[in-house]
Protein backbone atom coordinates (compact mmCIF):
# COMPACT_ATOMS: atom_id res chain seq x y z
CA UNK A 1 0.00 0.00 0.00
CA UNK A 2 0.93 3.57 -0.29
CA UNK A 3 0.31 6.64 1.88
CA UNK A 4 0.14 10.21 0.81
CA UNK A 5 0.63 12.40 3.50
CA UNK A 6 2.84 15.22 4.47
CA UNK A 7 4.47 15.92 7.68
CA UNK A 8 2.38 18.55 8.89
CA UNK A 9 -0.76 17.29 8.42
CA UNK A 10 -3.17 16.43 11.38
CA UNK A 11 -5.24 13.99 9.77
CA UNK A 12 -2.15 12.01 8.21
CA UNK A 13 -1.41 11.49 11.51
CA UNK A 14 -4.22 9.85 12.65
CA UNK A 15 -3.70 7.59 9.42
CA UNK A 16 0.32 6.99 10.59
CA UNK A 17 -0.75 6.77 14.28
CA UNK A 18 -3.23 3.79 12.92
CA UNK A 19 -0.10 2.45 10.99
CA UNK A 20 1.80 1.63 13.63
CA UNK A 21 -1.11 0.46 16.05
CA UNK A 22 -2.15 -2.10 13.32
CA UNK A 23 1.47 -3.48 12.64
CA UNK A 24 1.58 -2.63 9.23
CA UNK A 25 4.64 0.10 8.61
CA UNK A 26 5.88 -2.84 7.08
CA UNK A 27 2.78 -2.83 4.37
CA UNK A 28 2.39 0.98 3.77
CA UNK A 29 4.77 3.20 1.69
CA UNK A 30 4.74 6.75 2.45
CA UNK A 31 4.66 9.16 -0.28
CA UNK A 32 5.46 12.67 1.24
CA UNK A 33 4.14 15.35 -1.29
CA UNK A 34 2.80 18.93 -0.60
CA UNK A 35 -1.16 18.75 -1.41
CA UNK A 36 -1.21 23.07 -2.09
CA UNK A 37 1.44 22.68 -4.76
CA UNK A 38 -0.84 20.59 -7.19
CA UNK A 39 1.16 17.59 -6.86
CA UNK A 40 1.08 15.13 -9.78
CA UNK A 41 1.13 12.32 -8.81
CA UNK A 42 -1.18 12.90 -5.42
CA UNK A 43 -3.72 14.20 -7.88
CA UNK A 44 -3.22 11.13 -10.00
CA UNK A 45 -4.45 8.58 -7.17
CA UNK A 46 -6.99 11.29 -5.88
CA UNK A 47 -8.64 13.94 -7.58
CA UNK A 48 -9.90 16.21 -5.09
CA UNK A 49 -5.69 16.82 -3.86
CA UNK A 50 -5.96 16.16 -0.53
CA UNK A 51 -3.98 14.12 1.90
CA UNK A 52 -3.77 11.54 3.49
CA UNK A 53 -4.76 9.35 0.29
CA UNK A 54 -4.20 5.15 0.18
CA UNK A 55 -3.97 3.29 -2.23
CA UNK A 56 -4.44 -0.70 -1.28
CA UNK A 57 -2.62 -3.45 -3.33
CA UNK A 58 -5.40 -4.06 -5.49
CA UNK A 59 -4.89 -0.38 -6.47
CA UNK A 60 -8.04 1.40 -4.86
CA UNK A 61 -7.55 5.00 -3.70
CA UNK A 62 -9.34 5.55 -0.38
CA UNK A 63 -9.64 9.00 0.99
CA UNK A 64 -10.68 11.04 4.27
CA UNK A 65 -8.60 9.91 7.40
CA UNK A 66 -11.85 8.54 9.38
CA UNK A 67 -12.53 5.88 6.14
CA UNK A 68 -8.45 4.86 5.88
CA UNK A 69 -8.62 4.25 9.13
CA UNK A 70 -11.68 2.46 9.14
CA UNK A 71 -9.74 0.09 6.36
CA UNK A 72 -6.36 -0.34 7.85
CA UNK A 73 -8.03 -1.37 11.19
CA UNK A 74 -10.27 -3.80 9.38
CA UNK A 75 -6.70 -5.62 7.61
CA UNK A 76 -3.90 -4.81 10.33
CA UNK A 77 -3.66 -6.82 13.53
CA UNK A 78 -4.21 -6.78 16.66
CA UNK A 79 -7.16 -4.91 18.71
CA UNK A 80 -9.45 -3.07 16.86
CA UNK A 81 -9.33 0.58 17.00
CA UNK A 82 -13.50 0.26 16.44
CA UNK A 83 -13.96 -2.10 19.48
CA UNK A 84 -17.59 -3.40 19.19
CA UNK A 85 -18.37 -3.32 22.84
CA UNK A 86 -17.55 0.64 22.90
CA UNK A 87 -18.27 1.14 19.42
CA UNK A 88 -20.36 4.75 20.00
CA UNK A 89 -17.99 6.44 22.62
CA UNK A 90 -15.45 5.69 20.12
CA UNK A 91 -17.34 7.08 17.47
CA UNK A 92 -18.66 10.21 19.50
CA UNK A 93 -14.82 10.83 20.48
CA UNK A 94 -13.56 10.63 17.18
CA UNK A 95 -16.25 12.86 15.67
CA UNK A 96 -15.41 15.58 18.78
CA UNK A 97 -11.74 14.66 17.91
CA UNK A 98 -12.71 15.43 14.05
CA UNK A 99 -14.39 18.77 14.26
CA UNK A 100 -11.65 19.99 16.84
CA UNK A 101 -9.07 19.43 14.22
CA UNK A 102 -11.20 20.62 11.19
CA UNK A 103 -12.08 24.02 13.33
CA UNK A 104 -8.47 24.29 14.23
CA UNK A 105 -7.34 23.38 10.59
CA UNK A 106 -9.59 26.21 8.96
CA UNK A 107 -8.44 28.43 11.47
CA UNK A 108 -4.81 28.07 10.72
CA UNK A 109 -5.56 27.83 6.65
CA UNK A 110 -7.59 31.25 6.83
CA UNK A 111 -4.92 33.00 9.09
CA UNK A 112 -2.50 32.11 5.93
CA UNK A 113 -4.11 33.44 3.20
CA UNK A 114 -6.55 36.21 4.82
CA UNK A 115 -3.84 37.36 8.05
CA UNK A 116 -4.80 37.06 11.46
CA UNK A 117 -7.41 39.07 10.61
CA UNK A 118 -9.33 36.43 9.32
CA UNK A 119 -10.05 35.54 13.24
CA UNK A 120 -12.14 38.62 13.56
CA UNK A 121 -14.76 37.26 10.68
CA UNK A 122 -18.34 35.80 11.47
CA UNK A 123 -16.70 32.17 10.31
CA UNK A 124 -13.38 33.07 12.48
CA UNK A 125 -15.40 33.84 15.74
CA UNK A 126 -17.66 31.28 14.72
CA UNK A 127 -14.48 28.90 14.46
CA UNK A 128 -13.39 30.14 17.80
CA UNK A 129 -16.40 29.20 19.45
CA UNK A 130 -16.26 25.89 18.22
CA UNK A 131 -12.88 24.99 19.53
CA UNK A 132 -13.83 26.18 23.15
CA UNK A 133 -16.60 24.55 23.24
CA UNK A 134 -15.65 21.11 21.95
CA UNK A 135 -12.35 21.60 24.51
CA UNK A 136 -14.92 22.44 27.36
CA UNK A 137 -16.84 19.47 26.85
CA UNK A 138 -14.12 17.04 26.50
CA UNK A 139 -12.71 18.31 29.25
CA UNK A 140 -16.03 17.52 31.68
CA UNK A 141 -16.10 13.89 29.65
CA UNK A 142 -12.32 13.37 30.87
CA UNK A 143 -13.21 14.19 34.23
CA UNK A 144 -16.27 12.08 34.58
CA UNK A 145 -14.22 8.92 33.24
CA UNK A 146 -11.56 7.22 34.47
CA UNK A 147 -7.86 7.19 31.84
CA UNK A 148 -8.62 5.12 28.91
CA UNK A 149 -6.91 1.45 29.28
CA UNK A 150 -6.85 0.96 25.56
CA UNK A 151 -6.23 3.12 22.83
CA UNK A 152 -9.06 3.36 19.99
CA UNK A 153 -9.50 5.47 16.95
CA UNK A 154 -11.79 8.11 19.38
CA UNK A 155 -8.59 8.44 21.55
CA UNK A 156 -6.21 8.84 18.56
CA UNK A 157 -7.88 11.34 16.96
CA UNK A 158 -8.69 13.92 19.90
CA UNK A 159 -5.10 13.63 20.72
CA UNK A 160 -3.83 14.11 17.47
CA UNK A 161 -5.78 17.58 17.31
CA UNK A 162 -5.33 18.62 20.83
CA UNK A 163 -1.25 18.48 19.42
CA UNK A 164 -2.07 19.95 16.35
CA UNK A 165 -3.65 23.34 18.05
CA UNK A 166 -0.64 23.19 20.74
CA UNK A 167 1.90 22.58 16.93
CA UNK A 168 -0.21 25.16 15.04
CA UNK A 169 -2.01 27.41 17.22
CA UNK A 170 -0.48 27.89 20.73
CA UNK A 171 -1.70 31.33 20.95
CA UNK A 172 -4.96 29.48 21.94
CA UNK A 173 -3.13 27.73 25.05
CA UNK A 174 -5.93 25.49 25.08
CA UNK A 175 -4.63 23.51 28.26
CA UNK A 176 -4.41 26.43 30.60
CA UNK A 177 -7.71 25.91 32.23
CA UNK A 178 -8.17 22.18 31.14
CA UNK A 179 -6.02 20.20 33.51
CA UNK A 180 -8.04 17.11 33.35
CA UNK A 181 -8.05 17.15 29.67
CA UNK A 182 -3.97 17.89 29.81
CA UNK A 183 -3.55 14.88 31.80
CA UNK A 184 -5.79 12.61 29.42
CA UNK A 185 -3.39 13.49 26.69
CA UNK A 186 -0.28 12.79 27.94
CA UNK A 187 -1.74 9.51 29.10
CA UNK A 188 -2.83 8.52 25.60
CA UNK A 189 0.66 10.29 24.15
CA UNK A 190 2.56 8.21 25.86
CA UNK A 191 2.66 5.65 23.02
CA UNK A 192 5.16 4.90 20.78
CA UNK A 193 3.44 5.32 17.70
CA UNK A 194 2.17 8.95 18.78
CA UNK A 195 6.03 9.54 19.88
CA UNK A 196 7.07 8.41 16.59
CA UNK A 197 4.97 10.99 14.46
CA UNK A 198 5.22 13.77 16.57
CA UNK A 199 4.50 17.18 14.82
CA UNK A 200 8.08 19.30 14.66
N1 LIG B 1 -11.57 15.46 5.90
C1 LIG B 1 -10.27 15.16 5.36
C2 LIG B 1 -9.41 16.41 5.46
C3 LIG B 1 -8.08 16.27 4.69
C4 LIG B 1 -7.38 17.62 4.49
O1 LIG B 1 -8.00 18.69 4.59
N2 LIG B 1 -6.06 17.56 4.22
C5 LIG B 1 -5.29 18.76 3.98
C6 LIG B 1 -3.91 18.66 4.60
S1 LIG B 1 -3.98 18.73 6.36
C7 LIG B 1 -5.07 18.93 2.50
O2 LIG B 1 -4.62 18.03 1.85
N3 LIG B 1 -5.40 20.13 1.97
C8 LIG B 1 -5.16 20.47 0.61
C9 LIG B 1 -6.36 21.11 -0.03
O3 LIG B 1 -7.40 21.28 0.65
O4 LIG B 1 -6.26 21.45 -1.21
C10 LIG B 1 -9.67 13.96 6.12
O5 LIG B 1 -10.16 13.65 7.22
O6 LIG B 1 -8.76 13.30 5.60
Amino acid sequence: MELFLNATSPYARVVRIVVLEKGLSHAVTLRCCDPWADDAPLLAVNPVGRVPALVTDEGVTLSESSLIAQYLDSVGNGDSLLPPSRLSETLHLAGLGQGLMDAAFTTVIARKHQGKEADDTVLGRRRRRAIERTLDQLEREVNDTALPVATALGEIVVTVALDYLSFRLPDLDWSRSRSQLREWRDHVARRESFQRTAFM
